[in-house]
């Protein structure tokens, strides 16, 4: 995770809502991290960039498997810098660190894990270029992968479905009729609830936005812990709950814990 800046109070948006307030900002991120901790994650914290309003958000700028990390290329021009900034990082934390070739851009916002394949969703941050590079990538780290397109309107593909389990999604009703995720399970957000698809399964909870009831009713019957967080301010800025943390786990500590 990154501390968010002071400037992340103007991070980009595509409708302006007012700007979110720091202090609002913090408290979010501060639950957050109380969050993956109680989930059992343990949390490193990078320092924050004044000069990149939306590096707390560093779900973007790379991924990371088990088997190693990509650092990609964001799509917006401001955020392409926090690559280089993470780029130092992966390389104490992973031995392999692979780089999304040139051209393309893409956003690991818009890249879905699932146990059967990576989904990559084209978005006006991840262009065709980039999603073929980033797909080359995951070969090269033995991971398959497809390319879908992301709806309309829609930031990322992940502000739009989250993975629940091996075979469930959570989805916005436009992502479950593209059909997209055949062969999987699907839980569709209530009507007016279309954020509550960036949710973030950790272990054996479930982080949901706090703002959409209806949406955590039909997940209820799931039987996974909700813990419920506020998102209205990081909203503001077009962000969710998968947003703020890039997440892994490592075999050999996994194996010393059992
Ligand atoms: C942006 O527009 O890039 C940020 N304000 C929000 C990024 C949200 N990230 C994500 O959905 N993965």
């Amino acid at each position: 995770m990154r501390r968010p800046a002071q400037s992340v109070v103007q991070g980009l948006r595509a409708d302006d809502r007012g700007d979110p307030s720091f202090e609002g900002i913090c408290a979010e991120h501060d639950a957050y991290v109380e969050a993956l901790g109680s989930a059992g994650l343990e949390v490193a914290m990078l320092p924050p960039l004044e000069d990149f309003p939306d590096s707390v958000f560093v779900e973007d700028p790379a991924l990371v498997f088990p088997e190693g990390a990509i650092l990609l290329r964001p799509g917006a021009p401001s955020r392409v810098p926090e690559a280089d900034e993470l780029a130092p990082v992966l390389g104490e934390l992973f031995d392999r660190v692979l780089e999304l070739p040139s051209p393309g851009f893409a956003d690991g916002g818009d890249v879905l894990v699932t146990p059967q394949g990576v989904i990559i969703g084209l978005s006006a941050r991840t262009d065709r270029a980039g999603a073929e590079g980033l797909a080359d990538c995951l070969a090269q780290l033995g991971r398959n992968s497809r390319i879908v397109e992301t709806p309309p309107g829609v930031l990322h593909l992940k502000s739009a479905c989250s993975l629940l389990d091996d075979e469930t999604i959570l989805c916005t009703s436009a992502l479950a009729r593209s059909g997209i995720f055949e062969g999987f399970a699907q839980i569709v957000t209530a009507e007016g609830e279309d954020a509550a698809a960036n949710a973030l399964r950790v272990n054996d909870r479930l982080i949901v936005g706090s703002g959409f009831p209806r949406t955590a009713e039909r997940l209820g019957p799931l039987g996974i812990e909700l813990v419920a967080l506020e998102t209205s301010e990081i909203g503001k800025i077009d962000a969710g709950l998968s947003c703020m943390s890039l997440r892994w786990w490592d075999p050999a500590q996994a194996g010393r814990s059992g």
